[in-house]
């Protein structure tokens, strides 16, 4: 079997990445070891930035999104039981995000990659990236006992933190950058009309609140957690309990209560590994960086990540621009580095941490008081949310 661009992972970022270069004539396999039921069923992220969601719209993938997503112009943040309002569009020039799941977007793409008729092959196994220093790598996987052998011009590894992409590079070319967060976001989703009609990212000396939303019936709220708990230990009563003991009066009162759809706790963990390129194999998305939640960036640093791999390929294949294949890895960590700082920002912003000093806690709470107490200091915050822009790559 010969292809063009084999693309290992059919998350978010190889079904966007698939679209875009099909889109453009440039063929390709999808190769993904779980079933499409079991990836639709991973409940993630909910906020797209304003690129995600043009890039979306130039996939041609996004009539259900621009008819169900909801476009927030502002995001409210919580602390010391005041509400403070930041205005994404007023501070942006008119930038927003788009309210619309990642089980929605990987939907979409999921049905958009099946009519287009290319082909994405699911219940992969054993899958190994060989010869990928030369310049026709080749990829085996088994599909139904049968070991099958691919060879393509280059390989995206688009298959998460735990993929076998990441593993291929050999170790001494790598260099990896990680901070384990010391606690969780325990989260649950619930068919109840979200207690606000923005989210809400809150301290409470308790812990970590955030109020997200999936629709206009459909509630994503998490909870800062210690690590040790276990999502057995909490009921869909105490998880209510504790999140009405961190809001304010007027909202845990207007808080709608219901029976969880999915409840999970997740570590948080921000990581990035350079180079995210090695011969004619790209690192995108989960499987080259991750980050704890709190910015909403790991879904949208993806994107971003597809964004210059779908632009440098056709540039490749439609313009003969094989300089361009060296730039990706800095490209792309460029504005990773940039989502890194910004989710690194907010979680220490809000996160209660048990084991910092009197003084740091003096740090975080000024911290809290200068960025949501100043224009300055709200703008900053505002066009990080809203997505900063992305390189342009044909004028490189
Ligand atoms: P993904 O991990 O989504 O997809 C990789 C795919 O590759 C998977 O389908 C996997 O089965 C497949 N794969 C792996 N190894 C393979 C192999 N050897 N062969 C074939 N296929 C293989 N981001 C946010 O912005 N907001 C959030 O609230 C948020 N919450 C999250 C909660 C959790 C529990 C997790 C784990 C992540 C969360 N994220 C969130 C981040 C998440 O949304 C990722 O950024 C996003 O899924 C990245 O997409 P991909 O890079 O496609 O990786
Ligand atoms: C979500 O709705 O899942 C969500 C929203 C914003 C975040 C993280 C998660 O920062």
């Amino acid at each position: 079997m010969k292809t063009q661009v084999v693309i290992i992972g059919a998350g978010p970022s190889g079904l966007l990445l698939g679209q875009l270069l099909h889109n453009a004539g440039i063929q390709t396999l999808i190769l993904e070891r779980q079933t499409p039921d079991y990836v639709l069923g991973r409940i993630r992220a909910g906020i797209l930035e304003s690129g995600t969601v043009g890039l979306l719209r130039e996939a041609g993938v996004a009539k259900r999104m621009d008819a169900e997503g909801l476009v927030h112009h502002g995001v409210e943040f919580l602390f010391n039981g005041k509400r403070i309002p930041v205005p994404l569009s007023e501070l942006t020039g008119g930038k927003s995000v788009m309210v619309y799941g990642q089980t929605e977007v990987t939907r979409d793409l999921m049905e958009a990659r099946q009519s287009s008729g290319a082909p994405a092959i699911y219940g992969v196994s054993d899958v190994r990236i060989d010869d990928i220093k030369s310049d026709s790598p080749t990829v085996t996987f088994t599909k139904g006992g049968e070991t099958c052998r691919v060879t393509c011009d280059f390989v995206a590894g688009c298959d998460g933190f735990h993929g076998v992409s990441r593993q291929t590079i050999p170790r001494e070319i790598l260099r990896e950058y990680e901070s384990v967060w010391p606690f969780g976001w325990l989260g649950m989703l619930a068919d109840t009309p979200p207690v606000n009609s923005e989210l809400i990212y809150a301290h409470h000396e308790r812990g970590f609140v955030l109020c997200s939303q999936r629709s206009l019936t459909r509630s994503r709220y998490y909870l800062q957690v210690p690590l040790t708990e276990k999502v057995e230990q909490w009921s869909d009563e105490r998880f209510w309990q504790e999140l009405k003991r961190r809001l304010p009066e007027d909202l845990s009162q207007k808080l709608v209560t219901g029976h969880s759809l999915e409840k999970s706790i997740a570590p948080l963990r921000s990581y990035v590994v350079e180079p995210m390129q090695y011969g004619r194999l790209f690192l995108v998305g989960d499987a080259a960086h991750i980050v704890p939640p709190t910015g909403a960036k790991g879904l949208n640093l993806a994107a971003s990540d597809v964004n210059y791999l779908w632009r440098i390929l056709c540039q490749y294949y439609q313009h003969g621009r094989a300089d361009l294949l060296d730039r990706y890895s800095q490209l792309a960590l460029n504005r990773v580095w940039k989502g890194e700082r910004f989710s690194w920002f907010m979680t220490h912003l809000l996160h209660d941490f048990q084991d910092k000093s009197e003084f740091d806690k003096k740090m975080q709470e000024a911290d809290r008081q200068y960025y949501l107490g100043s224009r300055a200091g709200l703008t900053t915050i505002a066009e990080n949310y809203v997505g900063l822009p992305y390189e342009a790559v044909e004028s490189l």
